[in-house]
């Protein structure tokens, strides 16, 4: 990056210390990725150059030979991936996606179904404040009091008496996985659109470590950039029936020129989806998902959401360990483990400093990491959240930390 470090140092220099914050500390966010290096160049190449107003074969614009060429790819690609009818690859990220979805499928003011925020749902599935939640009646349901698992017989209670012309299913704080065949059930029986938001799962769901909702579900909305190990942005997937609504609703109806340089880079993140070797991959996330989350219940006494978890993603509710899920996470910043405070179903805390915390293995599981440094990573959670005062205690477990990351490369970072 030599051009850049002499255009602009300051720019260069954050780029260099954030390469040193990705390489030397362990990332448990559970929607944060490694992408590959090859996904990087395609991202960061000169389709970043052109406009392409409208899709492939039928632009707005000249010079498309080479924009229609990594679109279609992208969108075939999608296609192969997921076993989907129709694939739109062009939404800048998961928030435009369901927008687009929204804007395509409902009229203002229609009655949707989606989880409450604070039970694992996503801003876009009807915050109040949110243009989703002012846009349309967004009834929220909720995860079993006791559980905090969905009561699938109450989802579908709530869909009898409120007949939703929507349901939205997939979460950004839901540990265990989706029974897609039921939420299709319930659909079909309030004549409802079954649309999943998979932005959390989709890598496992293509790397086939979990179930599929595509073929079940009306519509389909990923990020690309989650498990997926793509870049920043979204696809949309769809029966044949919905194509034409949903390509419609996100050109002309939202966006303008697509970013061809990232869908470029989607075209790379899907080709190495479909390699065997990701099937690996996303088993091993869930793996050590698993093997993390029995090492902190029943090694440290950690109180985890839902009991544990069946996919790359753990919340644990802090109250029994007397620190709130803001200072948690900063200490835990402090010795170089990155995750998110987090509320947990029924808090009684604010958002800005709720009692959870959030965490997953996609990351760390690019890197190489296997079940014995979750085993690691769990002591040195348990050592910090134990002791976010003693100072001893960090600079020992920020050195163990530095030391362990550096024997696991992360792609697309030279040292
Ligand atoms: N920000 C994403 C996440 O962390 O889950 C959801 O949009």
């Amino acid at each position: 990056m030599t051009n850049l470090q002499q255009i602009d140092p300051a720019v260069f220099d954050a780029l260099a210390g954030e390469s040193k914050r990705q390489m030397e500390g362990i990332e448990l966010i559970p929607s944060e990725n490694y992408v590959s290096a090859a996904v990087l160049e395609a991202a960061g190449s000169i389709f970043t150059n052109k406009y392409s107003e409208g899709y492939p074969g039928k632009r707005y614009y000249g010079g498309q030979k080479y924009t229609d060429i990594v679109e279609t790819l992208a969108i075939e690609r999608a296609k192969q991936l997921f076993g989907a009818e129709h694939a739109n690859v062009q939404p800048y990220s998961g928030s435009p996606g369901n927008t687009a979805v929204y804007f395509a499928l409902l009229n203002y003011g229609d009655t949707v179904m989606g989880l409450k925020l604070d039970h694992g749902g996503h801003i876009t599935h009807g915050l109040p404040i949110s243009f989703s939640g002012k846009s349309y009646k967004f009834i929220p349901y909720e995860v079993d009091a006791k559980t905090l698992r969905l009561d699938y017989d109450k989802v579908r209670a709530m869909a009898l008496e409120h007949k939703p012309k929507m349901i939205v299913a997939g979460y950004t704080a839901y540990p265990p996985e989706i029974d897609w065949k039921k939420f299709r059930e319930i659909c079909d029986e309030v004549g409802a659109i079954a649309f999943a938001d998979i932005s959390h799962t989709a890598g496992l769901i293509a790397g086939k470590a979990l179930h599929n909702p595509v073929p079940y579900f009306d519509v389909v909305m990923t990020t690309t950039h989650k498990t997926l190990r793509g870049p920043r942005g979204a696809i949309i997937m769809c029966k044949k029936q919905y194509a034409a609504a949903i390509d419609k609703a996100v050109f002309p109806g939202l966006q303008g020129g697509p970013h061809e340089n990232v869908i470029a880079a989607k075209a790379v993140a899907f080709h190495e989806a479909l390699q065997p070797e990701f099937q690996d991959y996303a088993k091993q996330i869930i793996v050590n998902a698993k093997a993390l989350a029995t090492e902190l219940k029943d090694q440290y006494g950690f109180s985890l959401v839902s009991g544990g978890t069946e996919t790359h993603l753990i919340l644990a509710d802090l109250a029994n360990k007397n620190i709130p899920g803001k200072e948690a996470q900063a200490v835990l910043d402090e010795v170089g483990i990155t995750l998110n405070k987090n509320t947990v179903p029924f808090d009684t805390r604010s958002p800005f400093d709720p009692s959870g915390i959030r965490f997953g293995t996609p990351a760390v599981t690019t890197r190489g990491f296997k079940e014995a440094e979750m085993k690691l990573i769990a002591k040195w959670m348990n050592d910090v959240i134990s002791n976010p005062k003693d100072e001893a205690t960090l600079k020992r477990v920020k050195a163990e930390v530095t030391e362990t990351c550096l024997k696991f490369p992360v792609p697309g970072i030279k040292v």
